[in-house]
């Protein structure tokens, strides 16, 4: 078995300053960090990432979390002029809209690019100076898409895989990039790509052949071959899932079954539909408190009979656009509120945080209607966590964007187009008057689905893919060395 070399943006340990020579760590759980944690510990292994503080970064911290974790924590440090340019500025102000189709919202500043490769080029460096021959590197998202093109010019040959988290565009939204061939170039000085869906590795092949006349996409059955300066780089879809059983244990728990007694019993006689999302223009969030206000205009009686409960979770605010999004927010739910609330019943709660896990599982529990309605989004771990957690009668139903990628998947939930609000608001009055059967038939699919699909299964797929890759390259290299003696 191979080692393995983990490689994402952000570390799942933040570094947080506890006094003026003092630091502490925290591990972030999260779904990639319980199904990759245990293969890590299993083979030996190394994450490498940035911990979220620009600037010089202590040692003794990571030394701690490495003895904790079982395996090897690495910090990559950034200053804030990077963190600005490669983070904020290539990474979310020209790639995350671009790949959302939002390409309105890119700023291609040419510097952006600059320092990107920069910043890639260090985490490069970092992966050089702890992998071994035969290593398996995986490196994540967006962030990272030159990490590869940068260890090839470091004269490392290990087998090198990439996921992508985001949505991949089609070739007419792509071609607006200004580094369009430099980054795909650099893409495929990977080994194996991973994305969500079948449509985003469409859309990455669609782009090859466009892009890069020299580059030829092979006719394969399941994974894609393209061939690329003499070399065969594959590409499939893999897509991610959650910790189904965890979620599905937590939402069973007592003191959640409490909470969610608590949340229904503030909304007597209402159903409850629950909208859960990062604060993000890609997330639909304004076309959802649309859509509802048009379904409250057209169809009367959902009036006092339901309540939307919208949680968005803060996040980039240092970005103006996602400063001036949450403004629009909170314009549209004091609107609806002012328009249609009565003495009684408020038709929009809305919580600008971070719900704690209990509390989101209690949400998730509680609330009959689930409405996942991103413009575009690479899966959406939301429309899966209110499935696993629909644990009570298997009768949560779940509005589902057709451009998230959840929506391959999850066929049974009724899906919608979320910029057309009226047929959101048409799709909400649907489930509304949907019999316990048809939802519970539809639910008992997905749950199904969620669970055979979990984010075990995925890494699993990701790994089998990619290790014949590394068997390869670790033959390579051992042919290397005795060259070299
Ligand atoms: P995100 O864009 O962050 O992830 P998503 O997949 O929905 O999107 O995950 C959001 C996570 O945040 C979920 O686990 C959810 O529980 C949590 N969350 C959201 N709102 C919350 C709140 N108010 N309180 C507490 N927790 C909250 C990126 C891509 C996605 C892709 C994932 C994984 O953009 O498309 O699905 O990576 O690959």
């Amino acid at each position: 078995m191979n080692r393995l070399i983990l490689v994402s943006n952000r570390l799942p340990f933040a570094l947080e300053r506890a006094g003026t020579d003092e630091w502490i760590v925290t591990l972030s759980a999260g779904g990639l960090v319980s199904a990759l944690a245990p293969v890590l510990r299993g083979r030996g292994g190394t994450w490498i990432g940035w911990p979220g503080v620009a600037g010089d970064i202590p040692n003794a911290p990571f030394a701690e979390a490495t003895r904790d974790a079982g395996y090897e924590v690495v910090p990559v440090a950034l200053s804030e002029a990077e963190r600005d340019e490669f983070y904020y500025g290539y990474s979310n102000e020209v790639i995350w809209p671009l790949f959302h189709d939002l390409q309105n919202f890119c700023h291609f500043e040419p510097t952006f690019w600059e320092t990107y490769k920069a910043v890639n080029e260090r985490y490069a460096e970092a992966i050089a100076r702890h992998c071994q021959p035969g290593d398996f590197i995986w490196a994540h998202d967006y962030h990272l898409m030159y990490v590869a093109q940068a260890l090839r010019e470091r004269g490392v040959h290990a087998a090198l895989t990439f996921f992508l988290h985001i949505p991949f565009p089609p070739f007419d939204i792509f071609a607006k990039l200004p580094q369009q061939q430099r980054l795909l170039r650099a893409l495929l000085q990977f080994d194996l790509l991973g994305f969500q869906t079948r449509r985003d590795l469409r859309n990455f092949l669609q782009c090859v052949r466009r892009v890069l006349p020299d580059a030829e996409v092979l006719p394969s059955s399941g994974l894609q071959r393209i061939r690329s300066s003499g070399r065969t780089i594959r590409a499939g879809s893999f897509p991610i899932g959650i910790d189904f059983e965890s979620f599905e244990k937590g939402a069973a728990s007592e003191e959640v079954a409490r909470r969610a007694r608590e949340l229904r019993a503030a909304f007597p006689g209402c159903q409850l539909m629950l909208g859960v999302d990062r604060l993000d223009y890609s997330k639909g969030i304004p076309e959802r408190l649309r859509a509802f206000r048009v379904a409250l205009e057209r169809h009367q009686e959902l009036r006092g009979r339901v309540v939307l409960i919208q949680a968005v979770v803060p996040s980039r605010v240092e970005i103006p656009r996602y400063h001036e999004f949450k403004g629009r927010i909170d314009r549209l739910v004091g609107d609806t509120n002012g328009r249609f609330s009565t003495d009684t019943w408020l038709p929009v709660h809305y919580r600008f945080r971070s719900l704690d896990r209990d509390d989101l599982l209690a949400h998730y529990r509680a609330c009959e209607i689930a409405l996942v309605t991103p413009l575009k989004d690479g899966m959406n771990l939301v429309a899966k966590e209110y499935c696993a957690c629909c644990v009570e009668k298997n009768d949560g139903v779940l509005i589902l964007s057709q451009f998230a990628g959840a929506a391959e998947q999850l066929k049974p939930a009724v899906l919608v187009n979320p910029y057309d609000v009226e047929q959101v608001a048409d799709a909400i009055f649907k489930v509304f008057r949907m019999s316990d059967a048809e939802r519970r038939a539809r639910m008992k699919r997905m749950r199904r689905i969620v669970h055979h699909e979990d984010v075990f299964w995925w890494v699993d797929s990701f790994l089998k893919a990619g290790s014949q890759l590394a068997a390869r390259s670790a033959q390579t290299a051992s042919r290397r060395r005795v060259k070299q003696r």
